[in-house]
């Protein structure tokens, strides 16, 4: 049974908003706290309760490539959000910034596909283990599929706040239920938004099963963040109103997305690390095991466990202990040869 809106708005004056946090900024015990949650909507069937809202909208065509996609799927978060805040009031829906996967060489190795975060996948793709997993949606398996679409990243976000149009007039107490004072039709993000959803595939890719997938929730949570970001730089006239007839700063606020510079490479987690290759330090999400971390150095710590050996991420035994040796010596007698150039005769036998 879900909750009254405006009896749960009442109580949102008393209670504390929600802080929603870039999922890996969570401690190892409030994501524990989330991932359960999740689990038991979904064992008692409101998680599918809500799902089916997106389910019949998403067949009437009814919100997507529209104004109201941002105002809608608003709401349909901070319903979701009540329900997790009912189980534990402490809890909101945890961001997943995917500009911090986009930064790896192989965003597909990130540590969102382990156990402790969303979930490893098997060789088909269907999530094996972690919180997804044995996760029955009410149209296929939870599972991460295709890698041929891209995540939003950050020269989507840079090239969207450059934008100074808001291609849309402003409409005052439509024809529709959920008013809004200034839509905002953001083409291009929404256009973005979809890629992302194909880059993970399974009921992701298929519109009308999305939101039977939990990631929506926290990767939607990123979106409605970013237009957030938005309408706070060109329009901060703009009054959001959804399903619930509440500000954001009174029901929930977002923490700042993780960042680092040269001069302080912390990204505030164990689970990510700072990147200082490029013209700017940015932070991205730490490789999972075995996975491919291409021009990364060991400095970086870019690897959740071992080393990166031989472009992929390695645990460290005698093997590979003796390999790295070997690869130090050879890179120091290359460096030396270079140094010292045809003043030194190196034995390279
Ligand atoms: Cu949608």
């Amino acid at each position: 049974m879900l909750i009254n809106a405006k009896l749960w708005s009442a109580y949102v004056h008393i209670l504390r908003k929600a802080i929603r946090k870039e999922y890996r900024l969570l401690t190892d015990e409030e994501r524990h706290r989330y991932h359960k949650a999740l689990r038991t909507l979904m064992d008692n069937g409101i998680f599918d309760e809500i799902s089916v809202i997106h389910v019949h909208v998403a067949q009437d065509d009814l919100v997507h490539g529209k104004p109201k996609f941002w105002m809608w799927h608003r709401g349909y978060l901070k319903r979701f959000e009540i329900e997790l805040r009912k189980l534990d009031i402490d809890l909101a829906i945890p961001y997943w910034d995917t500009t911090l996967d986009d930064n790896l060489p192989f965003p597909a190795d990130s540590l969102m596909w382990t156990n402790d975060f969303m979930g490893a996948v098997d060789e088909n793709g269907t999530v094996i283990s972690g919180p997804g997993a044995n996760w029955l949606t009410l149209n296929v398996t939870f599972s991460l599929i295709t890698l041929i679409k891209k995540l939003l990243n950050e020269n989507d976000i840079k090239m969207l706040l450059k934008m100074t149009q808001v291609n849309v007039p402003r409409m005052k107490h439509d024809r529709f239920k959920y008013k809004f004072s200034c839509a905002q039709q953001l083409n291009f993000l929404e256009l973005m938004h979809a890629s992302a959803h194909h880059f993970i595939g399974g009921d992701m890719s298929d519109l009308q099963a999305a939101s039977n997938d939990p990631i929506f929730l926290q990767f939607h949570c990123f979106i409605d963040l970013i237009w957030e970001i938005f309408r706070q730089q060109k329009d901060t006239d703009c009054h959001i109103r959804g399903l619930i007839d509440n500000d954001i700063d009174e029901t929930f606020s977002y923490e700042s997305r993780p960042s680092c510079t040269y001069e302080n490479p912390d990204c505030s987690s164990k689970y990510l690390f700072c990147d200082q290759h490029g013209s700017e330090a940015k932070c991205a999400s730490k490789i999972r095991l075995n996975g491919n971390c291409t021009g990364l150095n060991n400095e970086d710590v870019p690897c959740l466990e071992g080393k990166c050996i031989h472009d992929k991420c390695l645990l460290l035994n005698n093997q590979t202990s003796s390999l790295l040796e070997d690869f130090k010596l050879l890179d120091f007698a290359i460096h030396l040869k270079r140094d010292m150039g045809d003043s030194m005769v190196l034995d390279e036998k």
